[in-house]
């Protein structure tokens, strides 16, 4: 759908918009079919019946959803956004569900601990993120998070949607109030990381002597916590992620002050003064792999070296000194 309605605004961007998921399917008798967006809903059930194994009810619902026009725009601050932007030098990354495996579980009563959520629904989202061609920078970020917020009554669900800009000097993003001024920090005593359960049982021990470790699920969603300030950084020290999992959320940090690192090379980096220099140019890039010669095609687009998510650069040191041990 993203690949279509974008495209079809912006032609010059068409070939370039790259993601973790494929649009060919193969159905339970083995045919293989290629799902995009038919000129009209009738057509779109027409073929996603072939891919959903006849379910009517289930094709006519996201033909449906496929082809409907939002009426109303989520945030009226960015229709007021004004840069300068060459849309044809711009690529993108989706991952259209991140957390897959919480989602497939669909735990709906699960209880944050300090604001995060270690499993549940909460930890699946939708990750969008724009980046310029030229420089792999990362300039544009959404972060959809669908399950929210719950209702105890009704047991429906509200969404959240994170976006930033982040472009030569204009930044701009969904979390500054409307006077333009950051939100107020979330107050806690010492520092606080978010970490993937899977490390190994050193790394959580090296982290956890520096400050409360929350082990959550779901790359996207352990970066937002970082966004919305639940958390000082995400921790991440092997290749798991890939460049459809941080692009978006990279661009929102960005536009926060803050950015994402290859976490080998900053353990690699030497501290002090060298690290001013080496944050210049130390975001993670987009435009190609991280090496001509990824060890497998899989891991071709793999953030390899692992990620640190931040805001305040002056985190980045402290993990500097835990990860020598
Ligand atoms: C996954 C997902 C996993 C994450 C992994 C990502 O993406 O976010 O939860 O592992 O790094 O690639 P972990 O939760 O251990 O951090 P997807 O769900 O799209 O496969
Ligand atoms: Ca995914
Ligand atoms: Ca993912």
């Amino acid at each position: 759908m993203i690949k279509h309605d974008v495209g079809e605004k912006f032609p010059g961007m068409r070939d370039h918009i790259l993601g973790e998921e494929s649009n060919m399917f193969t159905n339970t008798a083995g045919e293989s079919v290629e799902v995009t967006i038919q000129s009209t809903p009738e057509e779109t059930k027409l073929l996603l019946t072939k891919v959903l194994d006849e379910n009517q009810e289930a094709a006519a619902l996201l033909a449906e959803a496929l082809h409907a026009t939002p009426d109303t725009v989520l945030d009226s601050r960015l229709q007021d956004l004004n840069f300068d932007l060459d849309m044809d030098s711009i690529g993108i990354w989706i991952d259209p569900i991140d957390s897959t495996s919480e989602y497939i579980k669909g735990i709906e009563d699960e209880e944050p601990k300090s604001g995060v959520y270690w499993h549940g629904l909460q930890c699946a989202v939708i990750l969008i993120g724009a980046f310029h061609r030229e420089t792999g920078s990362p300039v544009l970020g959404v972060v959809n998070q669908p399950f929210s917020k719950q209702d105890p009554e009704s047991k429906s669900w509200t969404g959240h949607s994170f976006w930033g800009v982040s472009h030569g000097d204009f930044h701009c993003n969904s979390l500054l109030s409307s006077q333009g001024s950051s939100t107020t920090p979330i107050s806690r005593n010492g520092l606080a990381f978010t970490m993937s359960a899977s490390e190994e049982a050193h790394t959580k021990d090296a982290f956890s002597s520096l400050g409360r470790v929350h082990f959550a699920s779901g790359a996207g969603y352990k970066i937002l916590c970082v966004i919305e300030g639940h958390v000082d950084a995400y921790i991440l020290t092997k290749g798991s992620t890939f460049k459809w999992d941080t692009c978006g959320p990279q661009a929102i940090l960005k536009s926060l002050g803050g950015g994402i690192v290859d976490y080998q090379k900053w353990k690699s980096s030497s501290t002090d003064a060298e690290n001013g220099n080496f944050l210049a140019s130390a975001g993670l890039k987009y435009d190609k792999p991280d090496s001509e010669e990824p060890v497998s095609e899989g891991q071709k687009w793999s953030n390899s070296g692992g990620i640190i998510a931040y805001i305040d650069a002056e985190v980045l040191k402290k993990i500097h000194g835990a990860s020598q041990d």
